[in-house]
């Protein structure tokens, strides 16, 4: 009975999507009644026990010039400063972070964005002073463009002492994947090699601070050990095969190689930043220094990330997670939070991740057991090393 639906989804692949759509649907209306009383008292991170080719031509060739001439001339920086570097600082998550240190005047924030334009008018309108930020351009969906950026920072002849890797797509709508230039799938590329990309560029520059940090920016829905988690399609990298066809030149649209989920490739490259950050952990913490550390911001249900979304989503999503799972925050507060792991003398340990609640605030999570999974954080270093080229 269940070969015959399975032939009879695969000879009428629409129906078969038709029938997908709907069972997810009607989980979510299930889920979401079950969840609205077991969450009546708060969010439920209370609950926690503790190849991929794009073809995009460089839109931003011209910003990308008019960046580099500006970091040159503002080589000259204030000593007393310290400097972060903030991927994708154009919007949400690292645009409010970039506000908060940036007004310290402690801070001086270099915006890695991939559209100059849109960072300079999101700084104007955040009143950032121009003495401290540079916007520098940076396309994580592009090796060269990542390689670049390197070159670039170390150029400026800035010290680095704290890197965010923050920057993300999610494309939840997309039927088919997206291919970058290089041959991966648009948001992996993106959210994990990308970022895997830049920060091994830049280890050697962060080990030249005095208390330097790598921040990754995780998430909930990438924990299969809390109820978000559990929404499907859930983040599952499987045993890698997917990264392993893109080391022979073929192309996997997802992780494990199965058929293209666009909302589980976001859960995965989650997975994949998580499990960066303790294998950065693991292998350079103690002969480095460097505090490396993961964290969930809480949900930020505003922001850009859900600009692919279908409407009634973006719409429903908000009073959902204000008034039901009561796990939402405003980018205002999300963006104290990643700043306060950034700068705060307090939060300098190494292989955390952490996660907030209302009542106490500031607390170590404890991750998904695939998240914890020591041996597949090693596998997908490995591959992931060959993927950008570094081995
Ligand atoms: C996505 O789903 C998949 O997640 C993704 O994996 C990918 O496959 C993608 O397109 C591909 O699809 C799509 C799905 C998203 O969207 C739809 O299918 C559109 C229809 C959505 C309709 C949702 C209706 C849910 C109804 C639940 C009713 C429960 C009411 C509880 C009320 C309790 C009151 C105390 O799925 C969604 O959009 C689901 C979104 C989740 C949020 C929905 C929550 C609705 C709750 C209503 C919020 C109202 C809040 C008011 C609060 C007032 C309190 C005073
Ligand atoms: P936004 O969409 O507002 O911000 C994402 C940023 O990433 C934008 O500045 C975007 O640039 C940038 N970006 C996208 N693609 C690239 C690229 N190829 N190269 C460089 N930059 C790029 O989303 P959020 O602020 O919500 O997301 C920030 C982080 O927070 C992400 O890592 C996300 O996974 C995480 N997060 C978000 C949650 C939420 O509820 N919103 C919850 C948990 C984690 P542009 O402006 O040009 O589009
Ligand atoms: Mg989720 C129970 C608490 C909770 C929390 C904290 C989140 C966070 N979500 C929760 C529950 C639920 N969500 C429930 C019960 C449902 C079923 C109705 C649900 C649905 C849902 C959808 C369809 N949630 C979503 C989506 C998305 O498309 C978002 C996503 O998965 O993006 C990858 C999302 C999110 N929920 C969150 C957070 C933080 C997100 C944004 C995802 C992220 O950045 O990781």
């Amino acid at each position: 009975m269940e070969q015959r639906a399975g032939s009879f989804q695969k000879d009428n692949p629409a129906v078969g999507r038709f029938l997908k759509q709907r069972c997810t649907l009607l989980w979510h209306c299930f889920v979401t009644l079950g969840a609205a009383v077991y969450l009546q008292d708060g969010p439920d991170d209370r609950h926690a026990p503790g190849p991929l080719r794009l073809g995009r031509p460089t839109r931003h060739a011209a910003s990308r010039l008019a960046a580099q001439i500006q970091v040159q001339a503002r080589a000259k920086h204030n000593d007393g400063q310290k400097t972060v570097i903030i991927t994708g600082a154009s919007s949400g998550l690292g645009l409010a972070t970039a506000k908060k240190l940036a007004q310290t005047g402690e801070w001086h924030v270099i915006m890695a964005c991939r559209d100059f334009a849109k960072a300079e008018l999101a700084a104007k309108n955040a009143g950032m002073s121009p003495a401290n930020f540079t916007i520098m351009h940076l396309d994580l969906a592009s090796m060269e463009s990542t390689k670049q950026f390197a070159r670039a920072f170390r150029a400026s002849g800035r010290r680095l002492d704290v890197l965010v890797c923050n920057a993300a797509v999610y494309l939840p709508t997309a039927k088919e994947p997206t291919f970058t230039a290089d041959g991966f799938e648009l948001s992996v590329a993106t959210n994990h090699l990308g970022h895997f990309l830049l920060v091994n560029l830049l280890l050697e520059d962060l080990k030249k601070a005095a208390a330097p940090r790598c921040i990754i920016v995780g998430s909930i829905t990438g924990n299969t050990n809390t109820v978000a988690g559990n929404v499907p399609p859930k983040a599952d990298l499987g045993e890698l095969s997917g990264l392993v066809m893109g080391g022979t030149g073929q192309t996997a649209s997802m992780i494990d190689a199965k058929e293209f989920d666009g909302a589980k490739a976001y859960k995965d490259s989650k997975v994949c930043n998580m499990l960066t950050m303790r294998e950065l952990h693991r292998r350079y913490h103690d002969e480095t220094g460097i505090t490396f550390a993961s964290l969930y911001p809480g949900c930020i249900a505003s922001t850009g990330l859900f600009r692919n979304h279908v409407q009634l989503f973006r719409t429903l999503f908000p009073p959902f997670q204000k008034y039901i799972t009561k796990g939402f925050v405003s980018e205002d507060e999300a963006g104290e939070r990643l700043a306060q792991v950034v700068s705060d003398p307090r939060y300098n340990k190494s292989g955390v991740y952490w996660s907030w609640s209302r009542e106490s605030g500031i607390f170590e999570n404890e991750v998904s057991e695939e998240v914890s999974d020591a041996v597949k954080g090693e596998r997908l270093w490995e591959l992931s090393e060959k993927l950008v080229n570094l081995k």
